[in-house]
């Protein structure tokens, strides 16, 4: 919005257009930045007259650092990258700094009017980082975005040099919306591919935080639109274009002047049509509407002057007297004049490069006369062709593709006319903007009251619930049984397996918690590894994921009993295959299993490969004794006893009743053990990710100070053992 000579007036652009269409039961304000004080002084006080429940904010930028923000990195970097325009973007270190900084404004002026549990709903791709900035500040908003573009596939954004700052923020949202799956889906391939976060498509956890994801379609105020569209003043202005705009068949074209709305490729479609089909000469008009936008950018700058030369040359081309085949506007024209356009109309032709939704299809199809309706010819690369099925869909960059299409408009019967509208009105009153923004608010409520299925709080101060009384059976226990993963879990993961020992002083360290503890370290590495890491050791080193245990001072004795043989060779020699195919991935083999590794092989690859590998032998070798899983980079196939379950099964029905066991693991293999126990453990997951276990310690480096204390614990009363970085109460749902 902007409030010229004293007149509040609305942009014209798809933001705007969607957003003023919703209505809200509940007020809210509306931020935005203006970069002249005294038009935001008026917006200010005009705003409470706009509308009832709405009232605007402007935010005060100056020009320089506004024309940085803006026109430079959210318009010739986010805006060009996010739709696939590579070679328009143009970054400048100072201006990301600038759209830091400007994003940074914005959740100032925001914190100042919102109070814990508010919800804050940002739009678009000018605001990536204000998440995060409200969050640190007020962890207690319910914080939405939603993403207007389509958001690229990973192998564009991965372009961006600033890509995983702009990402680690979007993670701080608790809720990010897109209009299409493909989007979504993208985002999700970015987190796996530029930050390693595995992640669903509904949503992405790391380490205290998840973020929800979701895709809502965004509509047009349907009810209202048709309203004013059908108001007898559009019919008569539609009437008067009808006689000032004499075309036997009017092709429309709205678009801003954007570079993604690809007007050249619809002037090249239009032109290939009067080539074409040379009887249409003089029966078929374009009438192109260009808003201006973003006219100080360079990259639009040229496309203006692109597209004056090829409406010049397509009306040198085929114009004669009383025939001029394109009508060029390069202004924006009033609501009124749009709406009587759309009626006046014959056809719509979209034909946009990448475009997050497209929000003139919308309001072509709700404006149109059932009776004598007009055609859309829309992009396949508009979100809206995944909603708008009865349009006639063209490749915008195939000429033919849109001569054809427009060619079979101008021929198509009226009852094909009538019957694709019906379709399309009849989608679009199920939908209407308001729909989409509850179902949006709807949903980032709930992601906010809907904890995760198990607490990502800290393991710390439980004195009175559950955990209190675990801890406190814990300290009271004749005998306290430790049970540990190695990997991820006492050891830090490492990129080569061989690298993972620990140190001398953290040797040092788990000894002295044997005097409290007995120790049993469950690792799914060989017995060879774990004899050489704990020679003569006090522990019980379980190995294979429980195939093998040896007590201190004995021998390793195998808890094997099925058929190996039955598989073994027979899944090696699969394993050996794939270790051809995929480079630096390898077979590493046990007495009890075999593991296919591919940590240091090219990612998308080799994960492709393992979920092949991993149904192949699901398929292959379900009646056989042995369980193949996929873990972290590696796929496994395992006799069916080696299982931590099992081996911790076995381990509560030998010990006595009194006993108590606290086990500690990282990865999906402990889960077996943490659904194991019974009322007399404690089970913690290490590190974010779902979980059975009953509480959670975040990170790997916690694991043994966190032991220590709990020695401390068994010493004394019972006390909250509180790690360093701990915020949060533990809970158990
Ligand atoms: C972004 C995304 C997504 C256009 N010219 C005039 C005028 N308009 C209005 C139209 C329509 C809006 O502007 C354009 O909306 P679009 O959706 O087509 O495109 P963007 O502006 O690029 O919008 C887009 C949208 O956000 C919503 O999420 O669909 O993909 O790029 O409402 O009517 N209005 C008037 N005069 C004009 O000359 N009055």
């Amino acid at each position: 919005m902007s409030a010229k000579s004293g007149e509040l007036k609305r942009g014209s652009g798809g933001l705007v257009s969607a957003l003023l269409g919703v209505q809200l039961d509940q007020p809210f304000f509306w931020f935005g930045f203006e970069t002249d004080e005294n038009i935001a002084k008026s917006l200010l006080q005009k705003s409470a007259d706009v509308e009832k429940n709405l009232e605007i904010r402007p935010v005060v930028l100056e020009k320089s650092l506004y024309e940085s923000y803006y026109d430079r990195f959210s318009n010739d970097v986010l805006w060009p990258l996010f739709h696939y325009e590579g070679n328009h973007v143009f970054f400048r270190r100072q201006d990301w700094e600038s759209y830091t900084e400007a994003n940074r404004r914005m959740a100032e002026e925001i914190l100042k009017i919102a109070e814990a549990n508010d919800t804050v709903w940002i739009h678009d791709f000018h605001f990536l980082l204000l998440g995060q900035m409200l969050k640190e500040a007020n962890p207690d908003l319910k914080i939405g975005f939603f993403l207007h573009t389509p958001f690229p596939s990973s192998e564009i954004f991965r372009q961006l040099p600033v890509r995983e700052e702009v990402l680690r923020a979007m993670l701080r949202f608790d809720l990010i919306g897109f209009h299409e799956h493909s989007y979504l889906r993208h985002f999700t391939v970015c987190l796996k591919t530029q930050l390693g976060i595995e992640s669903t498509f509904f949503k992405a956890e790391t380490g205290d935080h998840v973020v929800h994801l979701g895709v809502y379609p965004i509509s047009i105020d349907i009810q209202g639109f048709k309203k004013k569209s059908s108001a007898p003043k559009i019919a008569q202005l539609s009437e008067k274009f009808r006689q000032t705009i004499r075309s036997p068949f009017l092709v429309l074209g709205i678009d801003r002047l954007d570079y993604s709305k690809g007007l050249e490729l619809k002037l090249r479609g239009f032109r290939r049509l009067l080539q074409k089909f040379p009887d249409l000469r003089g029966q078929v008009n374009l009438l192109q509407v260009a808003v201006p936008t973003r006219v100080k950018v360079p990259s639009y700058i040229r496309l203006k002057k692109d597209i004056d030369r090829l409406v010049g040359t397509i009306n040198g081309e085929f114009g004669k007297p009383g025939y001029t085949p394109v009508q060029y506007i390069f202004n924006s024209v009033s609501e009124a004049e749009l709406l009587a356009l759309y009626k006046r109309s014959d056809c719509a032709l979209i034909t946009s490069k990448r475009d997050g939704m497209n929000l003139v299809a919308m309001e072509y199809t709700v404006a149109q006369d059932p009776d004598n309706p007009g055609v859309i010819v829309l992009s396949e690369f508009a979100g809206a062709a995944s909603l708008l099925g009865q349009a006639i869909f063209i490749n915008p960059w195939d000429e033919d593709s849109i001569a054809d299409a427009l060619y079979q408009a101008y021929t198509m019967p009226s009852d094909e006319k009538r019957e694709r509208l019906e379709g399309l009105q009849d989608m679009l009153s199920k939908y209407s903007a308001t729909e989409w923004a509850k179902s949006f608010l709807r949903d980032l409520d709930s992601s906010r009251i809907r904890p995760p299925k198990r607490p990502l709080a800290r393991l710390c101060a439980a004195t009175k619930d559950t955990y209190g009384r675990i801890f406190e059976k814990v300290r009271q226990a004749e005998k306290c049984h430790l049970i540990l993963d190695y990997d991820g879990t006492l050891c830090p993961l490492q990129k080569r397996p061989e690298l993972a020992v620990l140190s001398e002083t953290q040797k040092a360290r788990l000894q002295k918690l044997g005097d409290s503890f007995s120790i049993h370290i469950v690792s799914g590495r060989s017995r060879e590894f774990l004899d050489a890491q704990f020679p003569e050791s006090p522990f019980h080193l379980v190995a294979e994921h429980g195939a093998f245990r040896r007590l201190p001072g004995s021998e390793w004795k195998s808890r094997i009993s099925s058929d190996i043989q039955s598989w073994f060779n027979e899944i090696e020699k699969i394993m050996q295959d794939y270790s051809e195919r995929v480079p630096l991935s390898f077979v590493e083999k046990k007495s009890a299993s075999l593991v296919w590794h591919f940590r240091q092989s090219p990612p998308d690859f080799a994960a492709f490969q393992a979920r092949k590998l991993d149904d192949e032998l699901q398929i292959g070798f379900s009646n056989l004794p042995v369980s193949v899983t996929i873990g972290s980079k590696i796929v496994e196939a395992r006799a069916i006893e080696c299982n931590k379950g099992s081996f911790l099964r076995w381990l509560l029905e030998s010990e006595p009743a009194e006993s108590s066991f606290v086990c500690l693991g990282d990865d999906h293999t402990d889960e077996d053990m943490f659904r194991a126990l019974d009322t007399r453990g404690i089970s913690i997951k290490v590190g974010h990710g779902e979980t059975a276990a009953h509480c959670r310690i975040p990170t790997q480096e916690e694991v043994l100070p966190f032991l220590e204390e709990l020695v401390a614990l068994r010493g004394k009363g019972f006390e909250p053992v509180a790690l360093p970085t701990s915020k949060a109460p533990a809970e158990r749902p």
